[in-house]
């Protein structure tokens, strides 16, 4: 038997685009997603987050439904274009009342809240002045953090600040997959840096509206394999590694750039200025990692800047989820040692690890045997780090819901509640009722 420390934090994740629907109720203004959902063909089965699970407006089922698992902790995002239409200016009391009441609707059914400022629902009115390419950016997400702060700061304990600058960062503007749509290396350096920024500056104003609350970040560390030992495919390692994981995690933890992607990115316009460094490296309570699978590399001399690449090499016998993505459970421990060893060992908390699979509707149920197997290996990999030293102080299963994944539409279940989306009918899958017994024994059988 696996067991974890009494105080360990059981939680389930969402994001408030891919689950909350109702894009336009209680004067919400325009996200990014909205405009790219609705004017361009990136969505693979062509859907929006219009509707979603329709949680905006069942929150208090939701609710129930987490309670009922046995959940003691609950991670959301809000919804910037709900709290400033946009982007700037006078909250709308509306879209903060709808966060109050989940939040004390959470707190009434013994739930912690975890809350996310930015999981990527950007005001279109702020990318219309340049998005995270506007230093501007940092100001303006700080006002964002403190009308936030102001309204839950009493009664939400955990803050986040960005979930997955990284991802954002280079899925929006150095890959072109996520709003706005970008492939450019200049506007990369300058999003990922003022993504950085604002961080700090938002972690200062929490500081001074919320009281006394514990502030993280979240980020989506990756665990990159050589896909061979050559020094070309180990340097095209240590590349990635800089720009993806380093990167983000050094300034937020040690408060340096890493100094081999600097010099990657020498030749173009510096965002740099003076006293940045000390804006970003704001002191923080802990940081989160969401990981997900394992990503091999490999040397690529026509990657500009790089030379590296991620490679598609597929293990043989291994297995893989509906995304295309390894099932490697010692993914999660070496992301987690990383932290104790490299960057300051802060406490962790995993904010997000799940899996989709092809899942079947059977009489009523959802026999989901491969999800549940892949919470229990990865989590015994948790274990291990912890073992080892990692202040790990939580887990949150990516996710409640099936829900909106982003270009998949809603192609891939990622929850431990399947979503009828015609219905909006939800069904515990068995992974949920797994992770109930685990949560109720906190622990579980080891495989054998
Ligand atoms: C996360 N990677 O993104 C997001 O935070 C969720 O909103 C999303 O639904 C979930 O993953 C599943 O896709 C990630 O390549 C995207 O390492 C990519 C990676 C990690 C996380």
């Amino acid at each position: 038997m696996i067991i974890f420390p009494n105080d360990f934090l059981w939680g389930a994740a969402t994001s408030s685009y891919q689950i909350e629907g109702a894009w336009d109720a209680d004067g919400k203004g325009e996200s990014i997603w909205d405009r790219f959902t609705h004017t361009t063909d990136r969505i693979r089965d062509g859907s929006t987050g219009d509707r979603a699970c329709d949680h905006y407006h069942r929150y208090l089922e939701d609710v129930a439904l987490m309670k009922d698992l046995k959940l003691k902790a609950y991670r959301f995002s809000v919804s910037w274009p709900r709290i400033q239409p946009s982007g700037r200016g006078r909250p709308n009391r509306q879209g903060l009342s709808f966060y109050s009441r989940l939040v004390d609707a959470l707190l009434e059914a013994g739930l912690t809240p975890m809350l996310t400022l930015y999981h990527w629902d950007l005001p279109q009115a702020l990318q219309e002045k340049g998005g995270w390419t506007n230093r501007d950016m940092a100001g303006w997400f700080s006002d964002y953090a403190a009308a936030v702060a102001r309204e839950l700061g009493d009664r939400v304990p955990l803050w986040t600040t960005l979930n997955e600058p990284q991802i954002f960062t280079l899925a929006g503007y150095r890959i072109g997959l996520h709003p706005p749509g970008l492939r450019d290396r200049q506007a990369f350096l300058e999003a990922a840096h003022h993504a950085n920024l604002a961080h700090g500056q938002a972690v200062k104003a929490l500081r001074a509206e919320a009281g006394r609350v514990e502030i993280g970040t979240v980020l989506a560390i990756q665990s990159f394999h050589p896909v061979t030992a050559s020094p070309d495919d180990l340097r095209a390692v240590e590349t990635m590694d800089g720009v993806w994981n380093r990167w983000f995690a050094e300034p937020v933890l040690l408060g340096r750039y890493p100094s081999d992607t600097l010099e990657l990115y020498s030749s173009l316009e510096s965002p740099f200025q003076e006293g940045d460094m000390a804006l970003i490296f704001q002191k923080i309570d802990f940081v989160g990692l969401n990981i997900y699978t394992r990503t091999f590399v490999e040397y690529d001399p026509a990657v500009p800047g790089l030379q590296a690449r991620p490679s598609s090499r597929r293990v043989p016998g291994a297995e893989y989820t509906v995304k295309g993505w390894e099932v490697y459970p010692a993914a999660i421990y070496e992301a987690l040692m990383r932290f104790k060893e490299d960057w300051g060992d802060p406490p962790v908390y995993v904010t997000e690890n799940g899996a989709a699979f092809n899942d079947r509707l059977e009489n009523g149920a959802i026999h989901d045997l491969d999800r549940t197997r892949y919470s229990r290996d990865y989590l015994a990999e948790l274990h291990r780090a912890m073992e080892a030293g990692v202040k790990v102080k939580g887990y949150f299963a990516w996710s409640l819901l099936d829900n909106f994944e982003w270009t998949a539409g809603y192609s891939e279940r990622f929850g431990l509640i399947y979503v009828d989306f015609q219905s909006l009918e939800r069904i515990p899958k068995d992974s949920a009722h797994w992770y109930r017994n685990l949560i109720e024994a906190n622990g579980f059988e080891q495989a054998n």
